[in-house]
């Protein structure tokens, strides 16, 4: 046993053809037994279509070792005094634009992420995505631009300098500012070069690899959660399930559950890096050896503490847009949804705090069902002019943003249409992978924090009447006269159909500054009686009192000439109505609210 190691993943995502998974294989060592293409279809057409694990290992430098927890029990180690070793998982993602599922999985294991750019194009579509990726899912970030060995000799140092320009212009923008940029060439020769062919730049990138490592607090409480990348079986053994530790811990004879297929198993025996373990926390890579279990029902998941995750049919969750996406954010829309582990379609309804909150500061990790949120159209950002009303809402402003004014945080509530099964807080990515991967756009459109999960399947009728989002409606009318000093007619507020008995007891105001009461309808026309508590004041009444008037009017285009019009009642000047009410949008009984 070579001493006690550390395992940290670092991703390597990119560009298709950006020289990925020969990086990888310059780089490793120890190849796993998923890495480097192994799978037959992926041979054949090139590309990789999986997750790749390979890694190799380097002494543990010392900034490091303070970090490490010391006492590991049954981890693999005998005493502190032995030479320690930093084990470097690598993650090799594919790059195909179809495989982006696949690259946001792979993303949320890692603690470090390589962007690999093809020295001769620079940025590219998926480059791009990646970079979104990796500022949702990661902390640290290395660019290494490849295939240096195709720039002309002469000018080589030239071309890389001017792409590392390129690239920290790109990354200023970004998180990563100021990430460190490396060339190397992973095959030089590419494809036909021989095997004996040396890369270049690679024990520079392993030295830049180890300067730039930290190694993430660990923690072994909370539930297990393990990303399983490898399910195969050992003859006489049982059957292995290799992969990332997300959180908490597990001990031999722990029993833990596959909850896409809702088995619980009892842990056999472990192993990390080839050694048998007794036990292993967050962070670790393992293999958990179970019985009676066919590797062929789980290729890739999540394996979990026994009842530890939900599944959900709805969630609640935190949302900000990445600003790449070109389209805005609209309620209703349909996008898919990578929660946790997994993709599926969701419908949103997005939400913001009532105005009055918007500055308020942002919750991460929990949802307060105790306050109000007002509906939105669409997602509130700077970049787009909220969507214009539809006509049938000409005079009923629904949500939106005051002119100027942003939430610091907004929500969605999204239902899937099937369930999924995620741990507490996960991440939420939405994207628009049905949009041509041929156009270069980012199909990446917001992601967000799981708040709360909806594990009812009666969930509209059990628990969304609990949330509280509303819609401001306001309605414009006309005062068409008066009756007396407590009571005039309004008009324009409703349509004719509409039942006036259900706004009977709402406050009205009017443009003169009295306060109305809608006392009952009148006639047939959509007309109705607003009674006056405080009683019309005389400026008001002075406004109202109809007046003998002359009008001109033309007739056919020819000279205007003047006319008697009959004796008609006419006030001088409008008096409008002014109807506010907020209505909840999950109010089983559409009750109309109105402030006191
Ligand atoms: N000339 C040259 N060719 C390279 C270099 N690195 C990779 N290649 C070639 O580029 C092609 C793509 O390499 P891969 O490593 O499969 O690229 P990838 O990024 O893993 O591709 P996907 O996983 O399919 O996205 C292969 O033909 C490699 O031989 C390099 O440093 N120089
Ligand atoms: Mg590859």
């Amino acid at each position: 046993m070579a001493g006690r190691r550390v395992n940290v993943n670092v991703g390597v995502l990119g560009h298709i053809d950006s020289g990925k998974t020969a990086l990888a294989r310059a780089l490793s060592t120890t190849a796993s037994t998923a890495a480097f293409d192994k799978q037959p279809q992926s041979r054949e057409r090139g590309i990789t279509l999986d997750l790749g694990f390979s890694c190799f290992s380097v002494p543990l430098p010392a900034r490091l070792r303070l970090a490490i927890p010391s006492a590991r029990p049954g981890a693999g180690g005998r005493s502190g005094s032995q030479r320690r070793e930093l084990q470097v998982t690598l993650v090799d993602c594919p790059g195909h634009a179809s495989l982006i599922r696949t690259i946001i999985g792979g993303a949320q294991i890692i603690d470090l992420m390589m962007l690999v750019i093809d020295v001769t194009k620079g940025m590219q579509t998926q480059s791009a995505e990646c970079l979104v990726i990796g500022q949702i899912a990661c902390q640290k970030l290395i660019v290494v631009l490849n295939k240096v060995d195709l720039l002309a000799e002469g000018k080589r140092q030239a071309a890389i300098d001017k792409m590392t320009k390129k690239m920290q212009k790109t990354l200023q923008n970004t998180k990563f500012q100021g990430a460190p940029i490396i060339a190397v060439a992973a095959k030089p020769g590419g494809p036909e070069a021989p095997e004996t062919e040396a890369p270049q730049g690679i024990s520079e990138l392993i030295e830049l690899l180890t300067s730039q490592i930290s190694i993430p607090t660990r923690d072994p409480s909370g539930p297990f959660l393990m990303s399983v990348d490898h399910c195969f079986s050992i003859k006489g053994q049982g059957t292995v399930m290799t992969g990332t530790i997300l959180s908490g811990s597990i001990s031999l004879g722990d029993s833990v559950e596959i909850p896409a297929l809702k088995v619980v198993k009892k842990v056999k025996s472990m192993q990390m890096f080839h050694m048998p373990v007794t036990s292993a926390m967050q962070g670790d890579r393992l293999g958990i050896c179970v019985t009676q279990f066919d590797p062929k029902l789980l290729e890739r998941g999540l394996v979990c503490a026994p009842e530890s995750l939900h599944t959900v049919h709805a969630a609640l969750i935190s949302v900000e847009k990445i600003p790449y996406f070109r389209a805005p954010l609209q309620t209703k829309a349909k996008f898919h949804i990578t929660v946790g582990h997994e993709t599926v379609m969701g419908r949103l309804m997005f939400f913001s705090p009532s105005p009055d909150s918007f500055d308020h500061e942002p919750v991460l990790d929990t949802f307060d069902f105790s306050k109000e949120y007002l509906f939105q159209e669409q997602y509130l950002c700077k970049d787009l002019v909220p969507g214009a009303v539809s006509s049938d809402q000409a005079n009923e402003n629904v949500g939106q943003a005051t002119e100027g004014q942003y939430p610091r945080q907004q929500w969605a509530l999204i239902e899937f249409e099937k369930p999924v099964t995620c741990p507490r807080l996960c991440l939420v990515i939405g994207s628009k992978l049905d949009a041509d991967i041929h156009t270069n756009m980012c199909r990446l459109a917001f992601h967000g924090i799981l708040l709360h999960g909806l594990e009812d399947k009666n969930y509209a009728e059990s628990l969304l009447p609990r949330l509280r989002v509303y819609k401001l409606k306001h309605k414009h009318g006309l005062v068409e006269r008066v009756i007396d000093n407590y009571s005039v007619i309004g008009r324009s507020l409703f349509k004719k159909e509409t039942n006036i008995q259900q706004f009977v007891g709402l406050k009205v105001q009017l443009s003169t500054g009295e306060l109305g009461i809608i006392d009952s309808s009148f006639g047939q026309s959509g007309k109705f009686k607003i009674h006056i508590p405080g009683g019309l004041s005389p400026e008001s009444k002075k406004i109202l009192t109809p007046s003998l008037k002359k009008r001109s009017r033309a007739s056919g285009g020819e000279v205007a000439k003047q006319e008697e019009v009959v004796e008609r009642p006419e006030t001088t000047q409008h008096v409008t109505l002014n109807l506010s009410f907020k209505r909840y949008v999950f109010d089983t009984h559409k009750r109309m609210v109105q402030s006191p």
